[in-house]
């Protein structure tokens, strides 16, 4: 599809802008009546043990593939040309909305989705379905359309380091918890329920929407990134400007270190950018965005991608590096918001006269109203895709592609075949497959691999 299809527009302007995310059917489902004994909501510091704080490894920003565990070789058969995408159906029988997948760490097929409802459900590799009982469910709000359980990151040791974090609105519907649980040490696939569930970080919601949610640990420094959201409400509707605040923890991607915390929930690395700032958190990586639903790191470049979910115009993909500030709510994608003057002239990933950073690509709302960020492929089996950043709409469904070498980015055009539903998140695993995960009310979410068309494809 790559060469055929790519060209090179004149301006980003030209590549494609949301909505309320995740508003379809949220709150529909039930609780499954499956719960973990240990309940969601203890409290931190009550858990000293450590298993995990013999690595260190957050203190050191070397981490060698020698200390992580093994994964097996990455199986395809690798496609040489341009293929077309397919979509491979690896998932289904899911609760809508489903809002998160990700390869288990070290059986990359075996894949952890996430149910908006608090479930967290196993499917195997060769199966399609779920385990009939969830691996992990966690009680969380189901009445807010934008909340309940939205991230799940493994330590980056696991599963020799057995510590997992979870994202999600408890019930009470007015904050967001950051919460640490651990497998059991004579079976990985098990979460331990004799260790209770240990908060990490929690920080308040003013509104029900704008809650990010996406946890991932960086590839290069083995911290915790956490997305946060602005907190909700709308800017034009007396939204609370936390964005723009570095001593608020909202409207930012969050940087933390769980591993060499001592008694501490948690540490801030020393190399966070307001490290010392007087008014500013020192768990602030980047401020400015305004609900970052679904960031990434590329696994061959530690690049980080977000979508940045735009209010009344644009809808944005930026990259995002230490200390800078993505705009919002001065700047929605390349352009000043709501009429407030602002320098709007920096190019792709540029940052202007205000100081905030410009996206790398935006689409505007007329055909395009809720951004889902994506992952970049590094899967052996289309060599022609390495490197591209898939992502998608949610609300005018489809997928997606563009490839952005630093400074200038190619969108991907035409065919991606015949997509699902719209994406609500994409998800990844070790061989750096990309998973889109999309579905409805009536057929409940569905989990597809993108892959190299091929004979018997729809
Ligand atoms: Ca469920
Ligand atoms: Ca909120
Ligand atoms: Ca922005």
């Amino acid at each position: 599809m790559v060469a055929v299809l790519a060209r090179r527009l004149g301006s980003v302007g030209a590549l494609g802008s949301l909505v309320a995310l995740l508003s379809a059917g949220c709150g529909d489902d039930a609780d499954d009546g499956v719960s973990n004994p240990t309940g969601d909501d203890d409290d931190a510091g009550d858990d000293d043990d450590d298993a995990g704080d013999d690595d260190d490894a957050g203190d050191d920003d070397d981490l060698g593939d020698e200390d992580l565990p093994p994964v097996p070789d990455c199986p395809y058969a690798a496609v040489s040309g341009d293929p077309e995408v397919a979509f491979e159906l690896v998932g289904s029988g899911l609760d809508y909305p489903a809002t998160f997948v990700t390869g288990d760490p070290t059986v990359p097929d075996r894949l952890f989705v996430l149910e908006k409802d608090g479930d967290i459900k196993v499917v195997e590799p060769g199966s399609t379905t779920p385990n009939s009982q969830v691996f992990l469910h966690i009680d969380v709000i189901t009445t807010e359309q934008e909340m309940g359980l939205l991230g799940l990151a493994f330590h980056r040791r696991f599963p020799l380091d057995p510590r997992f974090y979870v994202n999600y609105n408890p019930p009470s519907g007015d904050k967001t918890i950051v919460a640490e649980y651990r497998v059991r040490a004579d079976d990985p696939g098990v979460v331990d329920d004799s260790v209770a569930p240990r908060v990490v970080l929690e920080f308040g919601q003013p509104w029900p929407n704008h809650n990010g949610g996406m946890l991932a640990f960086g590839p290069r420094d083995g911290f915790l990134y956490i997305a946060t959201g602005d907190g909700g409400a709308a800017a034009q509707g007396g939204g609370t400007a936390t964005s723009q605040d570095p001593g608020s923890l909202l409207g930012k991607i969050l940087r933390i270190d769980v591993n060499a915390r001592g008694e501490a929930a948690y540490s801030i690395p020393p190399d966070n950018p307001f490290v010392g700032r007087a008014g500013a958190a020192g768990e602030v990586w980047a401020l400015g965005l305004r609900n970052p639903w679904r960031f990434s790191f590329d696994s061959a470049t530690g690049v980080l991608y977000a979508g940045d979910v735009g209010e009344a115009r644009w809808e944005e993909i930026s990259i995002v590096e230490s200390g800078k500030n993505y705009g919002w709510d001065r700047l929605e994608g390349f352009h000043c918001f709501s009429g407030t003057p602002c320098d709007d002239s920096a190019g792709p990933n540029g940052t202007n006269s205000n100081g905030y950073t410009a996206p790398i690509a935006e689409h505007p709302h007329d055909d395009f109203l809720s951004v889902t960020g994506g992952y970049v492929y590094r899967s052996c089996e289309a060599p022609e895709w390495q490197g591209i950043y898939f992502y998608g709409d949610w609300v005018n469904p489809r997928v997606l592609a563009l490839r952005w070498d630093g400074s200038s980015v190619e969108p991907i055009n035409g065919s991606l075949g015949r997509y699902p539903a719209g994406p609500t998140t994409f998800g990844s695993n070790a061989w750096g497959d990309v998973y889109v995960v999309s579905g409805n009310d009536f057929d409940g979410s569905t989990v597809h691999r993108l892959r190299p068309a091929g004979a018997g494809d729809y």
